[in-house]
């Protein structure tokens, strides 16, 4: 039986605003044992980044790490990226056959004035069909003081629009004007829920404690990369014919 229903406010929000909330989809509990489980990954990235000279891809050490292919390398991650509120929320958005594309957690640290800039996800990566689902987890409380997501209401219509690399990332807008686009803070078991071509960004981190995500993006399934027709390779199985994958 579905877990999650979409309510019609939220369907129309994904295609007017390119983004909606779903509130407490799992408990504080559940989200403290992924965090536990995260962690053992996420530490190990972060030692790597430092001995790396600080750096690392988008990560930087003390500041903001990605930490990517979780759910790969953990079973009871993968279990949790396969349980039955994703498929609901997932085939809801995107039909009935769907794969985890990518799964990263996102920590972001007491890091002064840093914002993570104004992207489209499809920038990192552009692959068809798209767009593809973001799923944006919060692991503890997503606040606008602590840096959670901003969105950039109807980006998602217009296609990918051009990008610049810049050290922090792939870059859209600039981050100066702090009144663009609207925060979406997030309880600890919420998720932010958007397009991967809705413009987004996170704010500076000016709170004292580390600001923690999981991110997971979903996909109609098998997914090809734009530039090349290949097939993504590390797609997982989520959804077929509406229902979980045994
Ligand atoms: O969680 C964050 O701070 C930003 C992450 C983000 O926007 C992304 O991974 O696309």
């Amino acid at each position: 039986m579905p877990t999650v229903t979409i309510a019609p406010e939220q369907r129309a929000a994904m295609k007017t605003q390119g983004f909606c909330v779903l509130e407490n989809l799992f408990s504080v509990p559940e989200m403290e044992r992924l965090a536990t489980l995260i962690e053992r990954f996420q530490r190990k990235h972060q030692e790597e980044i430092a001995a790396a000279g600080g750096t690392e891809g988008i990560s930087r050490a003390n500041e903001i790490t990605f930490t990517a292919y979780l759910a790969e390398n953990d079973p009871e991650i993968l279990a949790f990226c396969r349980r039955r509120e994703f498929v609901d929320v997932t085939t809801a958005f995107l039909g009935p056959d769907v794969d985890l594309y990518w799964n990263q957690a996102v920590y972001k640290m007491p890091e002064g004035e840093k914002q993570f800039p104004w992207h489209q996800d499809d920038a990192y990566t552009p692959v068809d069909p798209s767009p593809y689902l973001t799923l944006w987890l919060a692991l503890n409380d997503a606040t606008v003081e602590n840096g959670c997501v901003w969105a950039l209401p109807g980006s998602h219509a217009g296609g990918l629009i051009e990008h610049a690399q810049t050290p922090l990332g792939w870059a859209c807008h600039s981050t100066d004007d702090p009144d663009q686009g609207v925060p979406i803070p997030v309880s600890a078991g919420s998720m932010a829920v958007f397009w991967s071509l809705t413009v987004h960004k996170s704010g500076a981190n000016r709170s004292d404690g580390t600001r923690k995500a999981y991110i997971v993006q979903y996909a109609v399934a098998g997914l090809r990369n734009r530039a090349t027709g290949e097939a993504i390779a590390h797609l997982i199985p989520v959804a077929r014919n509406g229902g979980p994958v045994a």
